[in-house]
């Protein structure tokens, strides 16, 4: 099967290419390596060294013997997107190629701005190419959990049943998102369920939790295809950044009352489900979307297990709560359903003492590159 990965140079999009490489894919990647201006940008850096896409590349043909093709550039730009499908004719496109952080994308109007315009623009653009160039071709988006907020009944998997007035319909579930950067995923959303009713195409919306980890068995084969890894109040997200906080000796940041819950999922999980999405393809004019998390934590309690696992590893861990920078709230009801990947043959990597301390042993090699002004919040969502 001929895959294209989008935003394949980043954290989730790195181990997917190796992943599904490995598994005989003919994957091609196409980034326009926009997240490491970022890091200039911020004054900020992966925790890991990594390698340039490269040097990447070329480090897996000698290992492995298998070729990834490489295609830099935007997909805001359509007449290249159209070219690499011309030139590729995938099967399935995963796209993970997209302003992902929710901080980022509240700096001020400027960066909504750029989050909204490269993130719905980008999935316009794919929608348009797989018309136009590859209509048979199989849309896998990354979505997010946040797209659902935090209502206060059970969150269905895409869509609710919904009685009113004597008469009943499936629909979209409700969305509330809680920054910028969510809500473009909402956009995206809505946008994609269109054109599959519209014109046929086949998609599905995988709305991932918060990934946390860092090595998958392939990433781990030479140091020079090591995976990105956030740790700044940024791009770092909840777990991960606990655990890097940990080891360097920084008070874990819980904001505010730590109630927020969420779903998670390994960096092992997400790639998996990427492969079950393919082998799977949505039917012509369907619009799936599966939930892509396999455990439910409140904030508090990460901070917990994380503090557990330190201190059995003889290091002095903290947790502080900080004021939450953010505007969303810190004690409420969340389930959310997650039965579809599993159903499809998703097993997951559940988070144990046993993996919180495999993640935090792999940081300890890194952290002296941590820049410590980058832990602490200063966006603020007012
Ligand atoms: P990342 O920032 O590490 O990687 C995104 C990649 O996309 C980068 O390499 C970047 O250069 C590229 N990119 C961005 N905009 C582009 C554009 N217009 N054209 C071409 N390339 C572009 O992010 P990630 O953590 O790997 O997340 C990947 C996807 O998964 C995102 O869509 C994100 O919203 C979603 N997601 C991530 C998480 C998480 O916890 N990391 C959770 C849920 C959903
Ligand atoms: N949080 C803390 N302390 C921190 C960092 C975060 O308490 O140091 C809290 C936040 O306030 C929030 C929760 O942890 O309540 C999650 O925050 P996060 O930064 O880990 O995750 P989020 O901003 O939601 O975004 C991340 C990814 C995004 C993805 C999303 C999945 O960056 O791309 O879409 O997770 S989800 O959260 O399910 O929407």
């Amino acid at each position: 099967m001929k895959i294209i990965v989008a935003g394949g140079d980043g954290f989730c999009g790195w181990p997917t290419v190796l992943y599904l490489s490995n598994q005989g894919y003919e994957v091609s990647i196409v980034d326009s390596m926009v997240r490491r201006k970022w890091d200039d940008e911020l004054h900020s850096n992966s925790l890991t060294p990594i390698a340039s896409l490269e040097d990447r590349v070329k480090k897996w043909r000698e290992l492995t013997g298998k070729d990834i093709k490489v295609y830099i550039g935007d997909l805001n730009h359509y007449d290249f997107l159209r070219e690499v499908l011309r030139q590729t004719k995938p099967d399935a496109f995963v796209h993970f190629a997209e302003q992902r952080s929710a901080p980022y994308s509240m700096i001020d109007r400027e960066h909504a701005v750029f989050t909204q315009v490269n993130n719905v623009v980008g999935t316009l653009n794919v929608l348009y190419g797989i018309k136009e160039m590859v209509p048979e071709c199989h849309l896998i988006k990354l979505g997010t959990m946040g797209e659902y907020g935090t209502p206060n009944i059970d969150i269905e998997e895409g869509y609710i049943e919904i009685g009113h007035k004597g008469r009943k319909d499936v629909l979209p579930y409700p969305k509330q998102p809680g920054s910028m950067y969510h809500l473009s995923k909402v956009h995206d959303s809505h946008n994609i369920m269109f054109a599959c009713k519209a014109w046929g195409i086949r998609a599905t919306d995988l709305n991932q939790g918060v990934v946390y980890g860092l090595h998958t068995d392939e990433t781990e084969m030479d140091p020079v295809l090591v995976n990105r890894l956030d740790y700044d109040a940024v791009f770092g997200t909840a777990l991960n950044r606990f655990i890097i906080q940990s080891a360097i000796g920084h008070d874990m940041t819980v904001y505010g009352k730590g109630g927020q819950t969420r779903g998670f999922l390994n960096i092992k999980d997400t790639v998996r489900c990427i492969e079950i999405a393919a082998e799977t393809a949505a039917k012509k004019g369907e619009f799936r979307v599966f939930n892509q998390f396999t455990e439910e934590f409140s904030v508090i309690e990460l901070a917990q297990k994380v503090l557990k696992v330190a201190q059995q590893q003889g290091m002095e861990a903290n947790v502080s709560h900080l004021e939450n920078p953010r505007v969303e709230l810190e004690e409420h009801y969340f389930h959310a359903e997650n039965t579809k990947l599993k159903d499809l043959g998703l097993k997951p990597n559940l988070l144990t003492d046993k993996v919180i301390g495999e993640i935090l042993q792999a940081v300890i090699d890194y952290k002296n590159r941590v820049i410590k002004e980058n832990v602490l919040p200063k966006v603020t969502w007012k």
